[in-house]
């Protein structure tokens, strides 16, 4: 079945040197000529040559330049008679492929008329034949052929070396990258783009060229992503010491991509979600999503393009680390201590509400998995975000200076090199010897082997005799697919103990290596309220019975604002569960909301932060909690409440409406984006409360604010308003706004998206879903368009989507199969939302299972989809 395992490593029987390509584009036959410098690997035993390659025609095959036998073995170029010795031989391959016709946007594919490339993981293969492996390193040199007309711009990795005229009006252009690098980083665009430029010249004093390549009309849309840009030149010298290594520095921006951006060296191409913004078309999330996946692909120059990894069970080498040093990039830039946690709730939320039920579903892996059918579905919150925990951990055990000498170190070890998770480790420990991380180094790595969230259990005991206070940390881990036992991690525990009256009397940083140990705290008053695991220090659930009383004193007083933000949401994780458990019925008590009402009208608590604690809980966090589920249940419980706390604190709501309203000329920064935010989500409560009541001043205000809003920020929040509280304004609202914003497609995937994940009432989603897709401007090949509608649903929509009836599942099961044989990355995503079907209560539980049985039973399954589906079935 073609599964493939981590404990099979083998170096390659061949080294590339070099790769000369030269492209002759034509959207229906695309004349690749590759000649590369290979050789033996002196390491290896002699064997046959053998070369991935993947929908391609194959021409003809020269060795130092003379007609050679060959043999194709399925998918693979097998050559048996090359020279013998270690000498380097040059091999020419000549193929074509068909870009119009690739829909899975791998390879080399056309959008708008343009060229564009995708090859990590395995896209290069279906470019040309090669060793398609990241441990196979080679300097590439790219000549671009085309017409002059439809393909102005042409460009690759590296620099320009030589442009200029050919026949039949078209023109050529060379390009010379000056580093090597694995396939999975080459890249080219060809096409009719313009750009913005900007010179900078970095700390050492060298010249730069920072280019940012779109569409036309797009060019007002790119300040953003520029800025974004240079900031991370500059982060990444200040923090890392990490200069540009290259001249040049290249974005480009297409709608057709199957995720978000992607680091090619030089030549980062990226979808335009994440480049394109005006306050007119992007919110403020979308701003600060571009700010971080710029820095993203950008920091992946080092991470990932100097030093790559081995084999792609490593992905988590270059993943968690950007990641990690995204969410550094994003904290450092946001500046002040109170937006830092703002940041870092954020992420949080991510990492629990989606990584935390991959960990405990069918699909769970360790952040270095050991197997996989098909790479592309390990591209995974897992290896993405917990793998950026895994390395945050590493920073706490050894501090932030010890962390950046261990970057150093690691650079100077492997810069050039392709590399495995434990050489990441090492040098971390290394530079860090007498740190807990080099002391318990190999017990850490269990978090780069051992999958599932481990569960610490605190329990505390005060003696008031002797003013002892003891706690107990235990740790335990779940078993998942394939490992059914675990071993204990090393888990670095921050602490502080808060006396009843908010004081804090002790505070410091524990690391937990056994399955369980005693803290002992000596000289206190009174039972101390145990505020644990301080900013999320590492990625467990915390058991731990807290009474309201507790968590109302750490929500009043912590001195940690991320454990000020988990009491709030303690106590309505607790309110929710408790009226699930029970009939449905919310009730909610008179301390929880005034406790809201206390951070709602807190004079100098941030906005944002406001907006976060106000924020309840999300669906799939509060399903994560319960044994069984009832989506549907879980959704009108959370309403519910948000109902409640809209009429109790609706004067409060009012108030932080007012004041936060106007923020004054446009700048998407932490503290104005904080405030619409507030503002956005008191509104939307104040037009949910004016539902029960039939009050139809903060409806029409709504409408008002959504017709006048000077951002995009604010009108869509205000048309979510209308949305939401399901109000007969929301339909005038959304033909306006799509009349308004027809010509914008990344507005038009919010108003598609919106539509899609609105609040179910009595099963009116699906069918609204469904006369989405026959919209005009819908089209399931575009992988954001699909994403708006289908995911949007299917994963952003648990109360529409999870029917007593089931049709939501048979409209999934519908959508997988249509998807997976255009573009099988997109089906299995989609096919993912389901993975937790088994906690599903019956009848929905069959109905899933009824429906995932249906995609496995689907003649011609992808891998990708197959290996999703049976693991789902196992
Ligand atoms: N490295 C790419 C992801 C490629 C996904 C291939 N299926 C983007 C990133 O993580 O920066
Ligand atoms: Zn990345």
């Amino acid at each position: 079945n073609n599964v493939i395992y981590r404990q099979d490593y083998l170096p390659p029987p061949f080294w590339i040197d070099s790769v000369d390509l030269t492209f002759d584009l034509d959207p229906a036959k695309t004349r690749v000529l590759n000649k590369m410098r290979v050789r033996r690997n002196p390491d290896v035993p002699p064997q046959a040559l053998r070369l991935d390659g993947e929908e391609l025609n194959l021409a003809r095959v020269l060795v130092n330049g003379q007609g050679t036998s060959f043999k194709m073995e399925d998918h693979t170029l097998v050559l048996e008679n090359l020279p013998e010795g270690n000498d380097p031989f040059e091999l020419e391959i000549f193929t074509t492929c068909a870009p119009a016709k690739n829909t899975k946007l791998m390879g080399l594919y056309v959008s708008n008329e343009s060229f564009f490339t995708q090859c990590e993981a395995e896209g290069f293969r279906r470019i040309t034949y090669f060793l398609d492996r990241p441990d196979v390193m080679a300097s590439y040199t790219v000549t671009l052929r085309g017409d002059k007309t439809k393909y102005p711009v042409m460009l690759s990795n590296g620099n320009l070396v030589e442009q200029g005229e050919l026949d039949d009006d078209r023109h050529f252009a060379k390009w010379v990258d000056p580093f090597r690098k694995p396939s999975y980083l080459f890249a080219l665009v060809a096409g009719q783009l313009v750009c913005r430029e900007q010179r900078i010249v970095s700390r050492s004093g060298k010249e730069h060229l920072l280019q940012v390549y779109v569409r036309a009309g797009d060019l007002d849309k790119t300040e953003h992503a520029m800025n974004s840009l240079m900031h991370s030149v500059a982060w990444d010298e200040a923090r890392f010491n990490l200069p540009l290594d290259l001249e040049r520095f290249m974005i480009v921006a297409t709608s057709d991509f199957n995720m978000g951006a992607m680091e090619n060296k030089g030549l980062n191409i990226f979808n335009t979600k994440y480049v394109l913004a005006s306050q007119a078309t992007a919110t403020d999330v979308d701003f600060a999503n571009i700010e971080s996946v710029v820095g993203h692909e950008y920091f992946h120059n080092w991470t990932g393009n100097r030093v790559t990894c081995r084999d792609w069970f490593q992905l988590s080498l270059k993943e968690g680390l950007t990641v990690f040093r995204d969410q550094e990039f994003s904290q450092d830039l946001a500046g002040e201590a109170s937006a830092r946690a703002v940041k870092r709730i954020e992420d949080v939320r991510v990492l629990r509400s989606a990584q935390f039920p991959e960990d405990a579903g069918p699909m769970a892996h360790p952040v270095r998995p050991d197997q996989y059918l098909e790479i592309n579905n390990f591209y995974t919150v897992t290896v993405y975000e917990k793998g950026a925990e895994v390395v945050r951990m590493q920073q706490t055990l050894v501090g932030r200076e010890g962390f950046a000498k261990g970057m150093a170190l690691y650079f100077q070890r492997h810069d050039g090199h392709a590399v495995t998770c434990d050489d990441f480790a090492q040098a971390i420990a290394d530079a860090n010897p007498e740190s807990p991380l080099a002391q318990k180094l190999e017990q850490f790595k269990r978090w780069y082997s051992q999958a599932g969230t481990p569960r610490v259990r605190a329990e505390g005991r005060f003696d008031e005799a002797s003013g002892t206070y003891t706690l107990t940390l235990s740790q335990s881990c779940a078993p998942t697919p394939g490992q059914a036992t675990k071993l204990p991690f090393v888990i670095p525990i921050a602490y502080g103990l808060v006396a009843a009256d908010g004081r804090e009397v002790a505070s410091g940083m524990h690391v937990l290596t056994e399955a369980s140990e005693t803290l002992t705290f000596n000289g206190l008053q009174a039972a101390p309220v145990p505020s644990l695991l301080r900013g999320f220090s590492a990625p467990v659930i915390l058991d731990h019975d807290y009474t309201d009383e507790r968590l109302l004193t750490l929500l009043a007083h912590d001195t940690d604002p991320f454990n000020r933000w988990e009491a709030a949401q303690r106590l309505a994780t607790a309110r929710a569960l408790k009226a699930i458990r029970g009939g449905g019925e919310v009730e909610l008590d008179a301390p929880f909301v005034e406790a809201m009402r206390t951070v709602l009208r807190h004079p100098t608590l941030d906005a944002a932060f406001k907006e976060l604690v106000l924020t309840l809980p999300g669906e799939t966090y509060i399903a994560e909690q319960l044994e069984t589920v009832d989506p549907q249940r879980v959704h009108v419980v959370r309403e519910a409440m948000k109902e409640q706390l809209a009429q109790q604190l609706f004067a409060d709501f009012e108030q932080a409406y007012e004041q936060n309203k106007d923020t004054g000329a446009y700048r998407p920064d932490p503290v104005s984006s904080g405030r619409r935010a507030l503002a956005g989500l008191a509104l939307a409560h104040l037009c949910l409360a004016a539902r029960q009541s039939g009050d139809t001043v903060w409806p029409g205000k709504a409408y008002q604010r959504f017709k006048d809003a000077g951002n995009m920020t604010d009108r869509f929040n205000a048309l979510t308003a209308l949305v939401t509280s399901g109000h007969p304004l929301a339909a005038e609202a959304l033909q306006r706004f799509h009349a308004m914003f027809k010509d914008e497609a990344l507005v038009i995937d919010k108003w598609f998206a919106l539509q899609a994940s609105a609040p179910d009432r009595g099963g009116n989603v699906l069918p609204v879903v469904k006369q989405l897709m026959s919209h005009p401007d819908f089209n399931i090949r575009n992988p954001n368009r699909a994403r708006s509608v289908i995911f949007s649903y299917c994963s952003g929509n648990p109360g529409g989507f999870h029917r007593a009836d089931a049709a939501g599942y048979v409209f999934w099961s519908e959508r997988v199969m249509e998807l997976d044989s255009m573009n099988p990355q997109v089906a299995a995503r989609l096919a993912r939302a389901l993975d937790r079907w088994k906690k599903l209560a019956e009848p929905l539980r069959t109905a899933a299972r009824e429906a995932i049985a249906r995609v496995a039973a689907k003649p011609d399954l992808s891998n990708d989809v197959r290996e999703v589906v049976t693991r789902a079935l196992a």
